[in-house]
């Protein structure tokens, strides 16, 4: 029934597969009622969507019983793995104890206590208090009225701005949406909201030209100096951005990139928030991004991994310096009706402990993070691979059809990247494209077999992926 892996089969029990009405049917109903996120809806409804049941570490089932290997953590985010169980009774316990109660009109509760101490305890520097969202989008939502406010209280109500970056990717609210780069996103609804600017991506790769890794990366963070001078000082509040750009692309910077940007925050007195939805709780090797990029935010958003996916949590972790003003000046008229949900604080606790205890986190980046790496940048000398990058565990491949000149593609961006995808789907294997970049994040649980098996994948993948481009005559560099 499932494919062969030629690993044991990693599932402990018996795929149900009689539990669900046929594929087909399920698709008809899909088609006719749901409305998918980032989707040509009617063009996915002609195909039918590919529908997922049941999952056990990093391998999914799909309804026709076949296994698929996820490259993706979902949607970056299972970083502990399907099923564990332990998640499962903490939810249970919960719903069973406190299902709901709010953290609004002067009442905790114990679930929010704790993970709001636990993540204290985790985050680097002084980020010592956390105000809870459901996710990312929201979180970042929050930051931009907190920021703006906390200016404000400081006394200086005209610095509004806050500067994100071209292709980097906040959420999909007003709010974060506006402050990441996704030209598609503003180009529907309205967006961007008032007083958000953009720097330009630190992409060498795609982007650097004749420039050394190190000059570009000096080069686009002092952007932001530019920016600043050209908006005033006394206007921009805050940069966002994330440690390693993810939506993006999987866009790692050249290392003098943070050190440069860090220090143009700290000179001229605009607050940082690292976007860490991605990047955070082991995904680049530590618990956070900041860390293993050596910065200092004054507030991170966190969301995805805080609960390994398993329910929708997301948390903006404070400066005191932010937060001691914040909750000085009187109300701060935000929240959401599932701030600090207690099922979602007690799933992510038991994550946390379990990915601290078992020490997930460490040997994921001292074991998995290395042996990964070295796999995957074997797949450079692939003839359609132009640059493997890896953090951690999330990587990216540059296709290209000329290696050495780093050219792109004649064909529109994404076009290749899409059939790559096609056959990485073909070889039930889950990799993404982002334009013409393949991109994954693994779970963190991935044993070394099983990344053997994702690069056996990946390479048929990429091979597949070759003989298609050049018979459709697209192995072409654009002029
Ligand atoms: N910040 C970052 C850095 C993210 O990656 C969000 C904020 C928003 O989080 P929520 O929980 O509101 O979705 C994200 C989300 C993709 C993809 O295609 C990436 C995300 C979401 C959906 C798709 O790579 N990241």
């Amino acid at each position: 029934m499932g494919v062969k892996t030629g690993l044991p089969d990693p599932f402990e029990r018996p795929v149900m597969l009689q539990n669900h009405r046929p594929t087909a049917e399920l698709q008809q109903l899909d088609a006719a009622h749901h409305m998918h996120p980032f989707t040509h809806g009617s063009a996915l409804g002609k195909k039918g969507a590919r529908i997922i049941t049941d999952a056990q570490g990093i391998w999914l089932t799909d309804s026709e019983g076949v296994q698929l290997l996820d490259a993706m953590a979902g949607l970056w985010c299972v970083n502990i793995g399907y099923g564990r169980e332990e998640l499962v009774q903490a939810a249970a316990r919960q719903m069973r104890q406190l299902p709901f109660y709010n953290t609004f009109f002067q009442t905790s509760h114990v679930p929010a206590i704790m993970l709001a101490e636990k993540l204290a305890e985790l985050a680097p520097g002084d980020l010592n208090q956390v105000f809870f969202n459901g996710s990312g989008s929201d979180g970042n939502d929050t930051n931009i009225r907190m920021v703006r406010h906390y200016w404000a209280a400081m006394g200086k109500p005209e610095k509004t701005v806050i500067i994100g970056r071209w292709n980097g990717y906040h959420g999909s609210t007003m709010g974060a949406a506006s402050l990441g780069g996704m030209k598609g996103m503003h180009s529907q609804g309205g967006l961007p909201i008032p007083d958000i600017a953009h720097i330009n991506q630190p992409d060498w790769w795609g982007e650097g030209g004749d420039m050394t890794p190190h000059d570009f990366g000096i080069a686009r963070a002092r952007e932001l100096e530019a920016k600043i001078d050209a908006l005033g000082e006394d206007r921009v509040a805050a940069f966002i951005a994330e440690p390693v750009q993810g939506a993006g692309g999987v866009i790692v910077p050249p290392e003098s990139y943070w050190p440069e940007l860090q220090r143009i925050c700290d000179e001229r007195d605009i607050l940082l928030i690292a976007d860490e939805v991605i990047c955070g709780f082991g995904r680049t090797g530590k618990w956070f991004g900041s860390e293993t990029m050596g910065l200092k935010p004054d507030i991170m958003t966190v969301a995805k991994g805080i609960t390994s996916g398993y329910v929708p949590l997301g948390a903006s972790i404070v400066s005191d310096r932010i937060a001691d003003v914040v909750n000085d000046i009187g109300d701060f008229n935000h929240g959401y009706t599932y701030s600090g949900h207690p099922v979602g604080c007690a799933v992510a606790l038991e994550n946390l402990r379990l990915l601290d205890e078992e020490g997930i986190v460490e040997l994921a980046g001292t074991v998995i993070a290395p042996y990964l790496k070295k796999q995957w940048d074997s797949l450079a000398d692939h003839p359609l691979v132009g640059e493997a990058s890896m953090v951690g565990l999330m990587g990216s491949l540059a296709l290209t059809p000329h290696k050495e000149s780093r050219a792109k593609f004649a064909a529109d961006a994404g076009t290749v990247g899409y059939i790559c995808r096609e056959r990485s789907f073909a070889n039930n294997l889950i990799m993404r494209h982002v334009g013409d970049r393949m991109v994954i994040s693994p779970p963190l649980v991935i044993t070394e077999g099983e990344v053997d098996e994702l690069i056996i994948r990946a390479r048929r993948s990429l091979d597949e992926a070759l003989e298609r481009v050049k018979a459709e005559g697209l192995m072409v560099a654009a002029s």
